[in-house]
């Protein structure tokens, strides 16, 4: 287990890595501090070959949004110059799976983090939000783009607009969630599904990471030839053979990664 100021990680010899965003008393509000940390972490989970990343908050929210009273008093110059908050979006570059385990409040930057993550688990008291539109800004880290692509215009301009927050069980209707589970079972039903996806090969893993990502890059035709291709390449490595025999031979996979 390693621990940053705001945030921690623990990478299991299960190849499960679960980076805690931890400032509780601010609702994990994402400030300079943590952004750099979190970008340290991924590295950190990189060089331990996780093969699986969980991100949830501690407390009462996964992220409640930028840090407002750091935000404050920046200027024009102040946020080009550095770039503020660009380096969140080192998650959604992440190769292996990742999977938000979202309690509590997923707001503005921190509904942006979530959108970023491959899988999304919430418990029923989440809620969602894109509240910039309240404080004079925009969202900035995807609360435009990621969301629209997600959930569809009419639902992506009502959020923006209006800044209005939705429940999981909403937010799990317009297809911003994968999956409702009970506020107490949220971290273990991420891990599980970790667990689960960090047992398989990890080749078709990221195949199957790459193709679902490009189905939002690319037209159709071109998509499933990326797809395809991935396909045909997974039969030269011999998790495709052990795959297809451990079902012929009713015995569990050992995937190897080769
Ligand atoms: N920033 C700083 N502190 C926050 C915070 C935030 N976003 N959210 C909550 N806190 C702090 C509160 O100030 C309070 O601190 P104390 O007063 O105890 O010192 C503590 O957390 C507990 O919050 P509340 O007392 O307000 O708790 P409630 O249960 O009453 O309300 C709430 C919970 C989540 C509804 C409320 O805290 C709230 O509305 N929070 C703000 C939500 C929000 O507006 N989020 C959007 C922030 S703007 C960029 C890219 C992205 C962004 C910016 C730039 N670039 C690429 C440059 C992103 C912008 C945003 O996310």
């Amino acid at each position: 287990m390693s621990t940053y100021d705001t945030l921690s990680l623990a990478v299991g010899d299960d190849g499960v890595a679960l980076l805690t965003l931890n400032r509780p008393d601010a609702l994990n509000a994402l400030n300079s501090t943590m952004m750099r940390e979190f970008a340290e972490a991924l590295d950190e989970a990189t060089r331990a070959e996780a093969r699986v990343l969980v991100l949830t908050g501690a407390g009462r929210a996964f992220a409640a949004g930028a840090d407002i009273a750091e935000m404050r008093d920046r200027t024009f110059g102040d946020m080009t110059d550095a770039d503020h908050l660009s380096l969140w979006e080192r998650l959604a570059q992440l190769r292996i799976p990742t999977i938000g385990a979202v309690n509590g409040f997923a707001l503005g930057g921190g509904c942006e983090i979530a959108m970023m993550c491959d899988v999304l688990i919430a418990g029923e008291g989440a809620s969602f939000g894109q509240p910039e539109i309240a404080l004079g800004i925009i969202p900035g880290i995807g609360g435009t783009q990621r969301l629209t692509r997600i959930v569809g215009k009419a639902q992506a301009m009502d959020l923006v607009l209006t800044g209005r927050r939705v429940d999981a069980a909403e937010a799990h209707r317009i297809g911003l969630v994968s999956r409702v589970v009970s506020d107490a079972d949220v971290l273990d039903e991420a891990l599980t599904a970790a667990r689960k996806i960090a047992g398989f090969s990890a080749r078709a893993v990221r195949a199957a990471k790459e193709c679902v990502l490009r189905a939002d890059q690319t037209p159709l035709s071109e998509g499933l030839l990326f797809e395809r291709r991935w396909f045909h390449s997974l039969f030269a490595f011999a998790d495709q053979t052990e795959g297809m025999s451990a079902f012929l031979d009713k015995r569990p996979a050992r995937f190897t990664d080769g």
